[in-house]
């Protein structure tokens, strides 16, 4: 990386760090990892599997309980979803409340989309997180 990013990372928190990330990562036409998840070629704790998509751990869990649901074919952002998708992103949903209900979160949940840069968005593959077991905090940061 540059030496403004580095000496960037070297000043700041963790969660500083995410912005770092998202900030560098870039929207591209490559897929990312997460299709590697789909296809099993790395390694996911899998939650829930079907035609349409999958739901895993965060390696990275930023509460008790944290996942991701992702379509199985890539769409980058949510901002680039077109209406055909509305079914599909309607699914995602759902299929993060069904694997909520699974996991015990009875006093709630959040569920979060980051889009693009200002978004701190890192991974260019659609992902609904579900975040739970524990107080959320608002407004986020
Ligand atoms: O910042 P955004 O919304 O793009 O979130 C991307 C999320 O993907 C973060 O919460 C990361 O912790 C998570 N992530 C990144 C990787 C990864 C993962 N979750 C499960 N497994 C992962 N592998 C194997 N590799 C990653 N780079």
């Amino acid at each position: 990386g540059s030496l403004a990013t580095n000496s960037c990372k070297l000043m700041s928190t963790s969660s500083d760090d995410e912005v770092t990330k998202a900030k560098a990562a870039r929207k591209s036409a490559e897929p990312t990892i997460f299709s590697k998840i789909i296809d099993k070629s790395i390694p996911a704790d899998i939650l829930y599997e079907d035609e349409w998509c999958l739901a895993f751990s965060d390696v990275t869990p930023q509460a008790p309980t944290h996942f991701l649901v992702i379509p199985k074919e890539r769409i980058s952002q949510i901002s680039d979803a077109v209406s055909t998708d509305i079914p599909l992103l309607g699914h995602l949903l759902f299929i993060a409340t069904k694997v909520a209900k699974g996991k015990n979160l009875d006093g709630g949940y959040r569920v979060v989309i980051n889009n693009g840069p200002d978004g701190s968005q890192s991974v260019y593959h659609l992902h609904v997180h579900v975040l739970g077991g524990r107080q959320m905090e608002w407004p986020p940061g």
